[in-house]
Order: C-alpha cells, then sequence, then structure tokens
C-alpha cells in the first residue's frame, strides 16, 4: 500500500493513505474541509508526539501486530551485486515503499557458515514492513569467520547509507545489525567495532570469544536450547553473560528449537527482534511491554534473561 503524499513525513502512526484527497463539487468539498479539519487535528497531535519522538514508525504495536507474518508497511526490494560492492558479498536491501514517513532506521543481517543471504532473506520483508531498511547481506566467501563478518556487516551498513540507491530513506545515525550463527558472531564483533550502532541481535551465535565486556550496543542474545552446533551453554549464555551488566541487554532462549531454527519464519524471534530494534534503533517505548517485565517461559520460551526497565 503506497501512503498518501499528504500523511506527515514526521508523522507517527499514520496509516498509508489516511488524508487522501480527490477532487469535489462544493457540498463535499464542505464536508472535506470539516474532515480536513479533523485530520489537521489529529495531525497536529501526532505532530505533538513526533516532536517528543520523531522517530516512531508505523501505528501503536500490539501482541498481533508484533507476532504478524507482516507489518503494515508494504515493502519494496533490491539487490545489490557482489560485484558492484567492495568489503561485503552484496545482498538485497528490503525497504518501505513509501517515502511519506521520512527515513528509517537500518540493519544489515549476515548469514552463517556456508550460508548465503537466502537462509535470513524472510527476515527482510518481515522486519522492513515494520518500518525498517533490511540488508540481507551474502559474505564473501561462505567460510569467511566471525571477525570477517563483523567487517562485513559494517562495510554493507556503510553502503548502505553512503551509496546505496536506497541511501536517502536511511538515517544513517540509527543502525543495528544481526546475523545467524558465525554471522551472529559477526553481529557481536561488529558492535565491538562499533559503539555507534544502536542494536544487535546475534541469533544462535557461534564465536570462539567468549567474553564482549567491551560492547556498548544494546544486545539482545536469541539461542536455541537443542542446538547442538552452537549450544548455548558455550555460546549464547556467555555472550550474554559477559557483557556489561550495566548495558540494555536480553537472552532469549527458544524452547524446543535447534541451530537452524533461525533460518525459517519464526514468530518468536520476529517478536523479539521487532521489539528491540524498535526500542532501539526507534527509540519507541511503544515496544517496552514486549520486552519488560521480562518474558516469562512459555511454550516457545526455554528461557528469559535481561534488565528492566531499560535504561537508554
Ligand atoms: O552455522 C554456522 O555458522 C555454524 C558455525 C560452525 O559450525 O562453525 C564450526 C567451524
Amino acid at each position: 500500500m503506497q501512503a498518501s503524499p499528504h500523511t506527515s513525513a514526521s508523522t507517527p502512526g499514520s496509516g498509508p493513505a489516511r488524508h487522501r484527497r480527490r477532487s469535489r463539487g462544493p457540498l463535499l468539498g464542505v464536508l472535506a474541509s470539516a474532515a480536513a479539519l479533523a485530520g489537521l487535528a489529529t495531525t497536529l497531535a501526532g505532530g505533538a508526539n513526533a516532536a517528543e519522538n520523531p522517530y516512531e514508525r508505523g501505528p501503536a504495536p500490539t501482541e498481533s501486530s508484533v507476532t504478524a507474518p507482516r507489518g503494515t508497511y508494504a515493502v519494496s526490494e533490491t539487490s545489490v551485486s557482489r560485484y558492484s560492492v567492495s568489503g561485503f558479498g552484496g545482498g538485497t536491501i528490503y525497504y518501505p515503499t513509501s517515502t511519506a514517513d521520512g527515513a528509517f532506521g537500518a540493519v544489515a543481517i549476515a548469514p552463517g557458515y556456508t550460508a548465503l543471504q537466502s537462509s535470513i532473506a524472510w527476515l527482510g520483508p518481515r522486519l522492513a514492513s515494520q518500518g525498517f531498511v533490511v540488508f540481507t547481506i551474502d559474505t564473501r566467501t561462505t567460510s569467511d569467520q566471525p571477525a570477517s563478518r563483523g567487517d562485513q556487516l559494517l562495510a554493507a551498513l556503510d553502503y548502505l547509507t553512503k551509496s546505496s540507491s536506497v541511501r536517502g530513506r536511511v538515517d544513517g545515525t540509527r543502525l543495528g545489525v544481526m546475523g545467524h550463527s558465525m554471522g551472529g558472531g559477526g553481529t557481536l564483533e561488529a558492535a565491538k567495532d562499533r559503539p555507534s550502532l544502536k542494536a544487535a541481535i546475534p541469533l544462535t551465535g557461534w564465536n570462539l570469544d567468549k567474553s564482549w565486556p567491551e560492547i556498548k550496543t544494546p544486545t539482545l542474545v536469541v539461542g536455541a536450547d537443542s542446538d547442538t552446533i552452537a549450544p548455548v551453554r558455550s555460546h549464547s549464555e556467555p555472550f550474554y553473560e559477559s557483557l556489561p551488566s550495566s548495558l540494555d541487554r536480553a537472552y532469549l532462549e527458544l524452547n524446543n528449537a535447534g541451530h537452524f531454527a533461525p533460518n525459517t519464519s519464526n514468530t518468536t524471534i520476529a517478536k523479539y527482534s521487532i521489539s528491540w530494534l524498535k526500542r532501539f534503533i526507534d527509540d519507541d517505548t511503544r515496544y517496552e511491554q514486549f520486552l519488560c517485565p521480562l518474558p516469562k517461559p512459555s511454550l516457545t520460551i526455554a528461557e528469559y534473561r535481561g534488565n528492566c526497565p531499560h535504561t537508554s
């Protein structure tokens, strides 16, 4: 769906096509003017809210909106050839089609060992439709190790914000990183190397380095209870526990899930990733309700640790 050109760029919660205007006769014109005044009041109310947080995008979230297969933004995509870039292996950019809501925060996502961007592609439209520019990348070689994958995530963000065809749609000051397995290990490396990042989410991350006290980026560590490739006891748990206790951090252990759970659509991963990205890339406290109080163990959550309320 395309938002109307009358939708204010800084109006949060403006649904698509909220103020569409057509030519009309005199009577309809009067009624339309009254409607326009009502709409103006709504816009001003939204504007006041936008002044508090200019980064909010999309309507107020609900349990249903954060678990839905898609958010409210229609999504376009553009592929980036590996031969047109340096420092990473190209990828696919998923972005809200509408330009009516201004620039969006962005996240780069790296796949795991031997894997391609296709292995994490479901996250592209899933996250972009909530109001982010999402860059799922390929690495230079599928055997690149976590430190290299971290550098490649950062190169991808630099390309996205400085050179890509959608650079004008991205707020280069509000960026995040995600990745699966060795891409999750790379996510930690990227956050360590670039403290200006607003959010990091390693998904069943793998890294020989178990200690991350240098990280300054709010980090959601996602592990899987039945992962035998990156077992939580030797990967996600020490990653999480080594983050500074003063940092906004969380540990989500998926219940009854293996190492490759992040490679197919997963409502629990989506719900908490959306909430974490919204909360820390968009500073959108409307999503705090899904993160605090800490989620309880359930059919899909084996364990959840974190600090509440959040401090940044
Ligand atoms: O999916 C992954 O990136 C697995 C990481 C791994 O198995 O590393 C072993 C060298």
